[in-house]
């Protein structure tokens, strides 16, 4: 497979090619792909430097797949023309989740949706990825009636500057410039991406539309508050699950525990739960501290972490092109 990455400099492409080597995707030729200001630069892939050319050039290359991480705006113009040129587009922006013309795939979930004809394929938001990995068996066992999601989200998440920003904080470096209104530092800030108009921000608008698309199943309800904190392995989630039908926590614990890509951790007497500084560098999605919620029935409470630049962005898209060649699909 010839494969462009674009965006191959930034936090998320880094680990795209990070992924793609230890993964051992068959890339035949490796086009990375940033902006103009990056051009002629090296990226290492496989302990080789590889020049970084223009996303025009990447076209005119003809690679079978391009994996996107360069932002919505490059998305939304050069996605079109890459699958005009016959080229399959996995983008990991926000640009074309919710378009129905384009399917928006967790593999574990829903890669049965994928055909030849898909060639901008979408890679959910992170905090929705980890959230469906244990939505998912779930729902097809009790059927989700409604849920509550609170996040935890890692500085990694906003970029690197952000990274920049909580380590100069910690530092006391006063000249470091601010990504976030506030300091992040020794802080927790209610507020990812931007707000719209109804108070939301369009983190929590993306936590409560894209699960619906992803599981096939818009008749639960589902409402989400976002938070920063300064943390960088990973984003953590409470999530308050109300179900249709009964369930035994035993259960829920077998069922979770067989699902691909999804670890158990939940032995609180050994005080054993997931944390973000656990599953940073880590594919799978972690849960733990599953438990009846008792203020009313059928309702479990649960805590889910996942490193968002692997499962959350990187290594589920890589997951994604993984499955289009091993189903002849690209
Ligand atoms: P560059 O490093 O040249 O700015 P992050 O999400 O960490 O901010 O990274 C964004 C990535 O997208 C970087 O690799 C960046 O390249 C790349 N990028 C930004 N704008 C474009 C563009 N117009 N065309 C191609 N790549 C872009
Ligand atoms: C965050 N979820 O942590 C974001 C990062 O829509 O792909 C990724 C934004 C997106 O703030």
């Amino acid at each position: 497979m010839k494969v462009a990455v674009v965006g191959s400099t930034g936090m998320v492409g880094q680990v795209m090619l990070k992924v793609l080597e230890e993964r051992n995707f068959p890339v035949t030729e490796l086009i990375p792909v940033a902006s103009e200001r990056s051009i002629g630069k090296q990226v290492k892939y496989k302990q080789v430097d590889y020049t970084i050319v223009s996303i025009d050039d990447a076209i005119a290359a003809k690679p079978d797949i391009a994996i996107f991480s360069a932002g919505g705006d490059t998305s939304l113009e050069y996605a079109p023309k890459f699958a005009e040129a016959g080229i399959t587009v996995i983008d990991n922006s926000s640009a074309w989740r919710m378009d129905p013309t384009k399917k928006l795939v967790v593999p574990e979930i829903n890669a049965d949706v994928l055909t030849k004809e898909d060639k901008v394929i979408a890679n959910p938001n992170c905090s929705t990825i980890q959230l469906v990995m244990v939505l998912g068996p779930l729902n097809k066992k009790y059927d989700l009636k409604r849920v509550v999601v609170s996040t935890y989200q890692s500085v990694t998440g906003t970029g690197k500057a952000a990274v920049d920003q909580l380590n100069g904080e910690i530092s006391g470096d006063d000249a470091v410039a601010k990504v976030y209104p506030y300091q992040i530092f020794k802080n927790a800030l209610p507020h990812c991406d931007v707000f719209s108009d109804d108070d939301y921000t369009k983190e929590e608008i993306k936590l409560m539309k894209e699960p619906k698309k992803i599981l096939g199943d818009d008749t639960f309800n589902l409402t989400a508050t976002a938070v920063r904190v300064p943390v960088q392995g990973g984003h953590s989630e409470s999530v308050n699950i109300e179900f249709e039908n009964e369930f035994e926590l035993d259960e829920v614990r077998k069922i979770l525990s067989e699902t691909p890509g999804v670890v158990v951790m939940d032995d609180v007497k050994n005080n054993e739960y997931p944390m973000p500084f656990y599953s940073e560098g880590k594919d799978d999605v972690f849960v733990g501290r599953i438990r009846r919620d008792f203020s009313q029935p059928k309702t479990l409470n649960l805590w889910i972490v996942a490193d968002n630049l692997r499962k959350g962005a990187a290594t589920n898209a890589v997951q994604i092109a993984e499955y289009l060649v091993a189903n002849n699909l690209v």
